[in-house]
């Protein structure tokens, strides 16, 4: 990414659950592309704006340390970014420009149905199985609560089943997941949904300009859709 570009660059999940949602956001705000799907960059044809499609984990980092202009990703993935890299004193500055009403889920600690769970003590001194190791600990810490991760990147859900923790602490949102998996939802420890974001410091003029746009119209999409 040339970052000398007046070129507004916007970072999108290339693929998973909020990939259609962010870009038929964008194109309803008038911005029109041809997606390749092999491509990691896409033009649009009639904005100075650039489309750059990767993991939904490299989002916030990308804007945290400028690469890309503007960055849409679940507030999840956001938050834990930020809690590791303030961890690890890494730059974690950022601008909230609009939270986006799709990609609504939330973290929560789920047990196996037989666990006799009275409350949060219950958990103290176990092994929770996570993707999301700073969330989980953060949350803990406030509680009071000392236990230890697994930190999965998939299948977390089958962790205790397989012997590799006592609980888990992962998305959810119809429910189905936990239960096919003979897991209850006890704790919801982060509510998500996708947002907007923005790199630290100013723009150029040129894409202060487009952002100026875009965002009457984003209220315009999202108010039209209540
Ligand atoms: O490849 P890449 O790293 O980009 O994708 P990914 O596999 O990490 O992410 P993806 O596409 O699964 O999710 C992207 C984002 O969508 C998440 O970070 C959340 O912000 C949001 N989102 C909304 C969800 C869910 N709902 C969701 N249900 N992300 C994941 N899930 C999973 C959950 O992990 C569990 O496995 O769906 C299962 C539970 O769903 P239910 O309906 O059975 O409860
Ligand atoms: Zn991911």
């Amino acid at each position: 990414v040339d970052k000398s570009s007046q070129r507004l660059t916007i970072a999108i999940q290339k693929s998973g659950r909020l990939s259609t949602e962010s870009i038929a956001l964008l194109q309803a705000c008038g911005f029109r592309f041809s997606l390749h799907e092999a491509r990691l960059l896409a033009h649009s044809s009639n904005q100075p704006v650039d489309l750059l499609r990767v993991r939904d984990d490299d989002i916030p980092g990308l804007v945290m340390d400028g690469v890309v202009d503007l960055g849409l990703v679940g507030e999840n993935v956001l938050e834990e970014v930020r809690l590791e890299r303030k961890a690890t004193n890494i730059s974690y500055d950022f601008t909230r420009l609009r939270a986006l009403e799709f990609g609504q889920c939330r973290l929560s600690i789920a047990v196996p149905k037989e666990d006799n769970y009275q409350g949060l003590a219950d958990l103290q001194g176990k092994r929770i199985a996570t993707t999301y190791p700073y969330l989980l600990q953060n949350y803990l810490q406030q509680q009071g609560i000392s236990a230890s991760n697994a930190i999965l990147t998939g299948s977390v859900e089958v962790a205790p089943r397989a012997g590799l923790a006592d609980a888990i602490c992962d998305l959810v949102s119809t429910g189905a997941t936990l239960e096919a998996n003979g897991l209850i939802e006890k704790e919801v420890i982060f509510r998500s949904q996708a947002q907007l974001i923005q790199r630290p410091g100013s723009l150029p003029a040129a894409k202060q300009a487009i952002v100026d746009q875009l965002l009457p119209r984003i209220d315009g999409v999202q108010m039209a859709k209540e």
